[in-house]
């Protein structure tokens, strides 16, 4: 059994927050750095899809706003049932506003902050909203991780290197910042964010698919094994297992290239 340092390399020495090496000692249990995007309407057919691929997953990714049946108390099979799995919770809010509204936005009728252990914000209205959210978590007396969209995987969007740059600098002065969200279809975009942010934080990254190319509407898809490669930590795969015919054998499938990457990468940066 390898240990910590030999399977992640400086990244184990370095990440100071708490939630980093929380997630790397799961992906290293499981031999899966896969984040699945579980895009799904009901939490019935969630709690359906955590418990058949549970086992092959290191964190489970939701948008609570798409689940029609949504109600605070029955989100709780979802919430428990991702734990028996021991998977971090990981809500895509993409939180935008100011700091202190998005504080508040952390509670509502999702109470984002009662049960998320990671959300993702953009850093468009300034470095406050990460605060702003720390907040949010401790108005709970809950402590949680922020990934920072410096990079999309959607073709046209806006963000651009001075924007990463930027976004980067924010991160890296906040305790509540574990890492950042970079384009999955492009190794080469990965290789330089992953140089700008260094191996203090970590980089997980969407639009992955082991059927490359175009997505459904504006999508972009790369090589889970690539991206790894190239410096990404966690592969959020959406489509590529939900919408498989077996989705089970899918997550097994993207569990093996994202693990055999790890072990093959150079982690010592
Ligand atoms: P897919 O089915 O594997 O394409 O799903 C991708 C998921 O990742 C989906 O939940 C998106 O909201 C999420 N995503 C993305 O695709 N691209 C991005 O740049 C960001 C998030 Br940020």
């Amino acid at each position: 059994m390898m240990g910590g340092q030999e399977v992640w390399g400086a990244r184990w020495k370095n990440c100071a927050n708490p939630l980093s090496h929380r997630f790397m000692e799961i992906a290293m249990e499981k031999q899966s750095l896969v984040v699945l995007a579980a895009d799904l309407k009901t939490i019935s057919s969630l709690v359906k899809l955590i418990e058949l691929v549970g086992p092959h997953i290191s964190a489970l990714k939701t948008h609570v706003d798409m689940v029609e049946d949504f109600d605070i108390e029955e989100w709780e099979k979802v919430v428990s049932c991702a734990k028996k799995h021991n998977l971090l919770l990981f809500e895509d809010r993409k939180f935008a506003d100011i700091g202190k509204i998005t504080k508040t936005q952390m509670g509502g009728i999702y109470d984002i902050r009662s049960w998320a252990d990671l959300v993702t914000a953009h850093r468009i209205s300034g470095p406050d909203i990460v605060d702003g959210i720390g907040a949010g978590w401790s108005d709970v007396q809950r402590v949680g991780g922020v990934f920072l969209l410096a990079q999309m995987s959607s073709r046209g969007n806006l963000l651009t290197k001075k924007y990463t740059e930027e976004t980067i600098k924010t991160g890296k002065g906040s305790p509540h910042v574990v890492g950042y969200i970079g384009n999955g279809s492009s190794p080469e975009e990965i290789s330089l964010l992953r140089k700008e942010v260094g191996d203090n934080q970590l980089i997980w990254t969407p639009g992955v698919n082991l059927a490359i190319g175009e997505g459904e509407l504006g999508q972009r898809y790369g090589n889970p094994y690539d991206a790894i490669m190239s410096g990404s930590d966690g592969i959020i795969v959406g489509s590529g297992i939900h919408g498989a015919d077996d989705p089970v054998s899918s997550a097994k499938m993207y569990a093996k290239e994202s693990w055999k990457a790890l072990i093959e990468r150079d982690n010592d940066g």
